[in-house]
């Protein structure tokens, strides 16, 4: 059984995958817009990932005998002034989600809440993944600078990306 606590913790989490999910939605069609294909492709399968992980939490939290809340969400970036700036705002939002994660990490080991915490693992994995993932590609992206041929590749490659994922 979950304390009202770690209820209200996980809760505050679905929120964030949630409007992960949204972030990057609007990441993709903002991309798609543009013409970046690929970017934009592996910007949907980045959000379909992040509705994923919020799904998980909803179920976690009903098994457990708690009642998982979905709520209203802050509205996401919609434009980017380049597709440099668009990831490094998804680096810096896997970064906040990290915090948030390494919080209820934190929540659950004073609680005593060992079964929280094991499920939380699976989180600390993920984020240590998406994380490295992010900084990868933004260290691709400083490379390319303003180079189109290499925005083109760049693009292509990506798009490989989301389908080997
Ligand atoms: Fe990438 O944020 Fe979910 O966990």
């Amino acid at each position: 059984m979950l304390s009202k606590s770690i209820e209200a913790a996980l809760n505050k989490q679905i929120r964030i995958e949630a409007e992960s999910s949204q972030a990057y939605l609007a990441m993709a069609i903002w991309a798609e817009v543009k013409g970046l294909e690929g970017i934009s492709s592996f910007m949907y399968s980045q959000s379909d990932e992040e509705r994923e992980h919020m799904l998980k939490l909803v179920k976690f939290i009903n098994e457990r005998g708690g009642h998982a809340h979905i709520s209203e969400l802050n509205a996401p970036n919609v434009t980017f002034t380049s597709y440099k700036a668009m990831f490094e705002k998804l680096l810096e939002h896997e970064i906040f989600v990290s915090e948030s994660i390494n919080e209820l990490v934190h929540i659950s080991l004073q609680e005593k809440d060992y079964a929280t915490h094991n499920f939380l693992q699976w989180y600390v994995s993920e984020q240590i993944e998406e994380e490295a993932m992010a900084r990868t590609i933004l260290d691709k992206v400083k490379m390319i600078g303003d180079d189109k041929g290499g925005l083109y590749l760049f693009d292509r490659d990506i798009k490989q990306l989301t389908v080997s994922s």
